[in-house]
């Protein structure tokens, strides 16, 4: 297969409510739909999930249109492939950018799938049909009105409720919860916000009273060593997100005991060849993963359901409905969860069309790079 043409749309959608982690507060996402076309006229379509600043990741939303400009656009439209991973392998000598090859990977799934004439879940090894969703709720300005967002998607039939967390705001939002839920899926994420020495350790282990499914990245992503000290003295399940983005990160996982359960997220680890690779290996040592989301548009929020339909994918996925996020999304129909649950659908490739229209009126920026150009 050859690519004739690369396009990459960015566009804006703001968030129906506004989300606080431990490091910076977002009411808007500016994502890049990277758009390949083939020598069948056929086009296939993946998202640059990166956030606009570099707080999660290194990546912004600048340095991936740069790097996807400069570097992959040329390799791609210079490719004869025929599987993801061999088109993945153009860029190989290129270091980090995962967000950025994870939009391009995503693209050639979607279309190697349509030309198999399969669903993308179906073509990356899933077997199920149906997904379980979780919400990811961010810090709110008071408990109060924390619990009334976690009732408001516990009603809506999420199974299960992860908090972000950060130092000032932990013990207390989360014995709320619990105290007025005891029975539900609960989990923190800190998103790296604590120091690892032995007081937080300490103070983090008082966790343990509320029987939280795991903890989420306490501490920054290359403290290894720190996550295998907490999770000595924890009886919580440590889950890391920030600190695995490679298959060498996950081993380094293991090898440490640095952590019992993995987040897979498909942009962190550079698309979805190195996430269902990720997901065999943690299934291969028994660690449970689930995949985290990044408020992905639809594009990229299709390929979290397809890689949650993987066996491995045993706890809720962070692919909520799009109505969570946003009033309208770039895809039709959008992704769609009943009763906090999401249907995989069985249309080849990602399985939803992009409403392209839209996308020409309303991105904010364009590039359209045809071959021999
Ligand atoms: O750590 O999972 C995270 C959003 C931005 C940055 C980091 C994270 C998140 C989320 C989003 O939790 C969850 C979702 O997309 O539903
Ligand atoms: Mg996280």
């Amino acid at each position: 297969m050859t690519i004739t043409r690369v396009q990459l749309h960015e566009v804006r959608l703001p968030l129906v409510h506004s989300f606080q982690t431990s490091s910076h507060r977002k009411s808007s996402l500016d994502h890049i739909l990277v758009e390949l076309t083939d020598d069948d006229g056929r086009s296939g379509w993946g998202e640059i999930a990166s956030p606009a600043d570099p707080y999660y990741c290194a990546e912004t939303t600048d340095t991936a249109w740069l790097i996807a400009q400069r570097y992959l656009v040329p390799r791609v439209l210079e490719a004869h492939w025929s599987t993801p991973a061999e088109l993945e392998s153009t860029w190989g000598k290129i270091r980090g950018h995962e967000f950025t090859k994870a939009g391009f990977a995503g693209a050639a799934w979607d279309l190697f799938s349509q030309r198999e004439g399969m669903p993308l879940a179906a073509t990356l090894g899933g077997s199920r049909h149906e997904v379980r969703a979780g919400v990811s709720l961010g810090i709110e300005p008071t408990v109060d009105e924390l619990l009334a967002q976690v009732a408001k998607q516990l009603s809506a039939g999420y199974h299960r409720i992860k908090l972000k967390i950060a130092p000032g705001w932990d013990l207390e939002p989360v014995r709320a919860v619990r105290s007025a839920y005891p029975e539900i899926d609960l989990h923190v994420d800190a998103n790296g916000a604590y120091s690892s020495d032995e007081d937080t350790v300490a103070y983090l282990r008082q966790l343990d009273e509320a029987r939280l499914t795991m903890i989420e990245q306490p501490f920054t992503p290359r403290d290894f060593t720190g996550h295998a000290r907490l999770q000595q003295r924890l009886d919580t399940p440590v889950c890391l997100d920030e600190s695995v983005v490679s298959l060498d990160d996950l081993e380094t996982m293991i090898a440490l005991d640095a952590g019992r359960i993995l987040n897979i997220k498909v942009s962190r680890m550079g698309g979805l060849t190195t996430a269902k690779a990720a997901h065999d290996l943690a299934t291969a040592h028994d660690i449970p993963v689930w995949c985290g989301g990044m408020h992905e548009f639809g594009v990229g929020r299709a390929a979290n359901v397809a890689i949650s339909s993987l066996p491995g994918f045993t706890l809720p996925s962070d692919v909520s409905g799009s109505d969570k996020y946003y009033a309208r999304d770039v895809i039709v129909p959008p992704v769609t969860a009943h009763a906090g649950t999401v249907t995989v659908p069985d249309a080849p490739g990602i399985g939803h069309e992009v409403d392209r229209e839209w996308v020409a009126q309303n991105r904010l920026r364009h590039l359209d790079t045809a071959q021999h150009d």
